[in-house]
């Protein structure tokens, strides 16, 4: 028996409201499909779950039947590959229509993907107990690629894995519980992914065996599982394969030896694997190897592998998080921000038409805020993929709450002026602005073998909002909130408006008692959990804040810094470039500033810590407040769970208060305003 946490917002609770129950049972007892599509991927999994949800929502298995007989109501579901109204592949309609006394629901799916899809959207409409009568819906995906990453490891840890281990892999092999990965594959469709690597861009031993015909069989196995539910997958693989496992001296990507392993190499992989998506690479960052050690570029070592894929329209995502780990903190001439824009826009138009580059959302790493990557919109012959990261890293590790889809939005609507106003990173990695090949947005994911998939069980509510939200940005984040939360809870109006409510304050709170006006860091080393604001001060990895007994921030201008703010287009380089114009949220960021320095909000730098620290830990104070309120209106294993988090949250989050406070009391010596007690 699967548990209320494990079901995650696939819960398919019984329809309370009993009219509406009746009139879904009267839609949905007889469906007419063409028998030869009731065999066909993905439209067998969705015929399953259909089955599967009006079983548990309505006491009944629906009839499939490739006519109607008689004259009553039904659901027709159907493919046309060139109906008028949808435009893409992955679209549909569903569409309610009512003739005297026969009534219809009608989906219509470009392909079988499009008939998943519109499942999904009707099962979204029941449990949230809306009524069907009038629908007239016309969606499809706005980006094509819409994927997730695994940092999994062959030896069942998760890289930035806060839920357990990994439901892949335990001990160097392949886990055997494919009814998991079933589950997983089920929860990504229902919210639009439509692609997945399985393995960690941190690419070790036993994973850089994963493209040869040893393991190959298993991860076709995989592959059937994810392609019953419209979903493609693709391996990280190790730039040095050719070395280690090929038997060739070298993995230089202009030597022909290399170019032919990887040649040989891809065709192994398609045969077990016909629909095989293609690789994700991590090359010469943070110690992995890649085309510098032979003095080559980024365009050589990811064109060579393209080369290899493209008979197959095999895709090459590589990634730009590209930077100096072992830059020497007396250096002050480095700037870690600037390094993915530095690498690769001199590189631009030189890719293959099947790489994509895959670029995080900031220059930095996940932060709790920083500005957007300047690389979006300044390649415009370079497709383009932005990366979020679900898991949370930087943000509270799935211990405290942090709904991090009003960030993603943030960053989805940032206009760059690329080319003019208008030019939203939306419009970049959908391919529209620059009318580019392939594009899309992936996602580091945050689950695995716990119960509930993600640690807390709120964070579940940021996988459900990563594909969702790629789906269609236009969806606000609190839209996605409360959709999440009915799937999740059921609609009682209380539970809503409380659940979504802690959702939508999390993301503000957690940066409130966090690093302050988006400097970033001041996390334990490694571990990224906890307050230690020192902790990369001194070190190799470019990521300071420069606090003396003066004042903090980073110098990132073009007149005394380090130039990052031109890497932007204008309006934005001159609004980051100026102290007084740019956003408070990002000061410190930008600007090395007294702490008297006054804010766009007219506080002074050093108070607007002490207020956002104290008022941030009350804060999580009173998440844990809202939530004991529903005590009897949420089942006890989820009560208990997130409880349990939010308590330890608030306990946290006055740490963090007292270290950060204290430190910059100490550093300033400027008291509070207010009297607080700091240590
Ligand atoms: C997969 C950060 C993380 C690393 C991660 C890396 C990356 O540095 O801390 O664990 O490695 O990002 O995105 O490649």
């Amino acid at each position: 028996m699967k548990s209320a946490l494990y079901k995650a917002w696939l819960q398919y609770e019984p329809v309370q409201d009993q009219k509406l129950a009746a009139a879904y049972s009267r839609l949905l007892r007889t469906v007419v499909i063409d028998q030869e599509l009731l065999r066909t991927t993905p439209v067998t999994a969705a015929v399953q779950e259909l089955q599967q949800a009006c079983e548990s929502m309505l006491g009944f298995m629906p009839q499939f039947q490739a006519e109607i007989t008689l004259d009553e109501s039904y659901f027709d579901i159907r493919i046309d590959v060139s109906a008028p109204n949808i435009l893409s592949e992955e679209g549909y309609t569903l569409v309610h229509d009512q003739q005297g006394g026969q009534e219809k629901l009608i989906l219509t799916g470009r392909s079988g993907k499009g008939v998943l899809y519109g499942v999904f959207h009707l099962l979204r409409l029941m449990a949230a107990e809306s009524s069907l009568t009038g629908l007239d819906v016309r969606d499809e995906p706005a980006n094509s690629l819409r994927m997730i990453n695994q940092w999994d490891n062959a030896d069942g840890s998760v890289e930035r894995g806060y839920s357990g281990q990994s439901i892949f892999y335990a001990n160097g092999a392949f886990t055997k519980d494919l009814e998991r990965v079933k589950d997983y594959a089920r929860l990504l469709a229902s919210t639009g992914v439509n692609a997945i690597s399985i393995n960690n861009v941190n690419v070790h031993e036993i994973e850089t065996k994963f493209i040869t015909a040893e393991y190959l069989p298993t991860v076709a196995g995989l592959a059937d599982i994810f392609r019953t539910y419209g979903i493609t997958l693709y391996l990280s693989i190790n730039f040095a394969a050719p070395l280690h496992i090929g038997g060739v001296p070298t993995s230089d990507p202009l030597d022909n030896e290399v170019r032919a392993w990887w040649r040989q190499t891809a065709d192994e992989i398609y045969r077990h694997i016909p629909d095989f998506g293609g690789f994700l690479v991590k090359a010469d960052s943070e110690h992995r190897p890649g085309p510098f050690a032979y003095g080559r570029d980024h365009a050589d070592g990811a064109n060579m592998l393209a080369e290899a894929l493209e008979p197959y329209g095999g895709l090459v995502i590589w990634r730009c998080f590209v930077y100096n780990c072992m830059q020497d903190w007396r250096d002050r001439s480095t700037d870690r921000a600037r390094a993915a824009y530095d690498h690769f826009t001199p590189l631009d138009g030189r890719f293959k038409d099947n790489v994509l580059l895959q670029i995080k959302n900031g220059p930095m790493d996940f932060q709790v805020r920083e500005p957007v990557s300047p690389l979006f919109g300044s390649m415009n012959e370079t497709n383009q993929v932005l990366e979020f990261q679900v898991a949370q890293e930087y943000t509270g590790q799935q211990r405290h709450v942090c709904y991090l889809v009003p960030q993603w939005k943030e960053v989805l609507n940032f206009d760059t002026h690329a080319q003019g106003m208008g030019s939203e990173v939306k419009k970049i990695v959908n391919g529209s602005l620059h009318g580019m090949t392939h594009s899309g947005i992936a996602a580091v994911s945050n689950i695995g073998n716990d119960d509930n998939w993600t640690g807390h069980t709120l964070a579940q509510a940021n996988l459900y909002g990563f594909g969702r939200l790629i789906w269609n940005p236009e969806l606000s984040a609190e839209t996605i909130a409360e959709e999440w939360t009915r799937l999740t809870f059921g609609n009682d109006t209380r539970v809503v408006k409380t659940v979504c409510g802690i959702l939508m304050q999390s993301w503000p709170i957690y940066e409130s008692y966090t690093s302050p006006l988006g400097v970033g860091w001041m996390i334990t080393p490694h571990t990224h959990y906890g307050p230690d604001v020192d902790g990369y001060e001194y070190s190799r990895w470019g990521t300071y804040h420069f606090a003396d007994r003066d004042g903090m921030g980073v110098d990132r201008t073009v007149a005394t810094g380090t130039g990052y703010s031109a890497q932007y287009f204008e309006p934005n380089a001159s609004r980051y470039d100026s102290r007084e114009a740019c956003p408070d949220e990002l000061l410190l960021f930008f600007h090395h500033v007294p702490y008297a320095h006054v804010l766009q909000s007219g506080k002074p730098v050093i108070q607007h810590i002490y207020d956002t620290h104290f008022e941030g830990a009350d804060a999580a104070a009173g998440l844990l407040e809202a939530w004991t309120s529903l005590e009897g209106m949420v089942d006890l294993g989820r009560f208990a769970q997130v409880t349990e988090r939010l308590a330890d949250q608030a306990e946290h989050a006055k740490h963090w208060r007292d270290v950060i406070n204290t430190y910059f009391y100490r550093k300033s010596g400027v008291p509070d305003e207010l009297g607080r007690t700091i240590y």
